[in-house]
């Protein structure tokens, strides 16, 4: 198979788009210290196998070429999200944080059947999350009070529930998001309907989740997943003044403008389960400007939050 590998015993998901191998410089530069509070590390799957019950297999994405990116782009830090081809077993994301530097954090996947020694030694690790999703073509069904149980116990080692899930079902998951004893952070601002208006009342549950409950935070990431009519961040074709993605644009603002001090932004770098195009990672960098306005926002968005949620200590 042409493009990027994926070694080991596996076959790439049929139609699977890899990463973009030569991303453009950002035209935008991030402030000293910005943090990529969303990437994920996919095998390699000759030496991090993927788990059994995964949905999809990716092309590997590796913490070399991870951070390769990192440099790429200005960062100065990763927050490596536990991505569902791998499970529940984090090898390959505790591998990554602890070659890392310190410049790696992570968030886990773990059961109830978690024992503490191995919450201690992903505590060692760089670990201060867990992520509990609820996308259906993700993950299989896992009961509440399973994950409610994990909650209570990550929470009396500091670290936050980030919790994925899709527009439509916040109604239902209302409750027990608003039960979780930590600090929620949000993926990719709750995955809004963006042909939907920004004054809404989908998008208005979102904010009132936000507004009525101070320990939710939001990745206002992802616009080349949610954007509808574009234009779409590739290389050569589109750019900051062409707006990608501007139909991502009013959700995103709205966010960073009424939250400051509770977003973050991530690339969502290797980009699993894209249908249609596979985003410049530059050209996404450039997308920050336009949701973050000023540069105490931008500060904000990039250094200050993910700081104080990631490396408080
Ligand atoms: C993301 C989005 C997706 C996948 C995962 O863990 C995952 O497999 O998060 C998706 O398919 O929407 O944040 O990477």
């Amino acid at each position: 198979m042409s493009g990027t590998p994926t070694t080991g015993p596996f076959e790439k998901t049929k139609g699977w788009l890899d990463w973009h191998c030569g991303p453009s410089k950002p035209r935008f530069q991030v402030p000293p210290g910005a943090v990529d509070a969303h990437c994920h590390v996919f095998g390699p799957g000759a030496q991090f196998p993927y788990a059994p019950e995964r949905k999809y297999t990716p092309c590997d994405a590796s913490k070399d070429q991870l951070f390769a990116l990192r440099d790429h782009l200005g960062f100065a830090r990763n927050v490596i999200v536990q991505a569902t081809c791998h499970g529940a077993d984090n090898s390959a994301l505790v591998d990554a944080c602890l070659a890392s530097n310190g410049k790696a954090r992570g968030v886990a996947t773990v059961r109830r059947s978690v024992s503490d020694e191995e919450l201690q030694r992903l505590h060692a690790a760089g670990v201060r999350g867990v992520r509990f999703n609820f996308v259906k073509r993700l993950v299989d069904f896992t009961p509440k009070d399973e994950l409610m149980e994990i909650a209570s116990r990550i929470a009396k080692l500091g670290w936050h529930v980030v919790i994925y899930f899709e527009a439509v079902d916040l109604p239902e998951l209302w409750d027990f998001f608003t039960a979780l004893p930590t600090t929620v952070v949000v993926d990719h601002m709750g995955r809004p309907d963006v042909s939907k208006p920004v004054d809404g009342p989908e998008f208005a549950l979102f904010l009132k989740f936000m507004r009525e409950h101070k320990n939710v935070w939001s990745k206002v990431s992802c616009p080349e997943r949610l954007s509808v009519t574009g234009p779409r961040a590739l290389q050569g074709e589109q750019g900051l003044e062409s707006g990608a993605y501007k139909d991502v644009v009013p959700f995103a603002r709205r966010i960073v403008e009424e939250f400051p001090d509770r977003v973050l932004w991530g690339t969502d770098w290797p980009h699993p389960n894209l249908k249609d195009h596979m985003p410049d990672d530059g050209l996404l960098v450039d997308f920050i400007p336009q949701i973050a306005r000023t540069a105490e926002l931008q500060r904000k968005l990039l250094v200050d939050n993910p700081m104080r949620l990631y490396w408080a200590d």
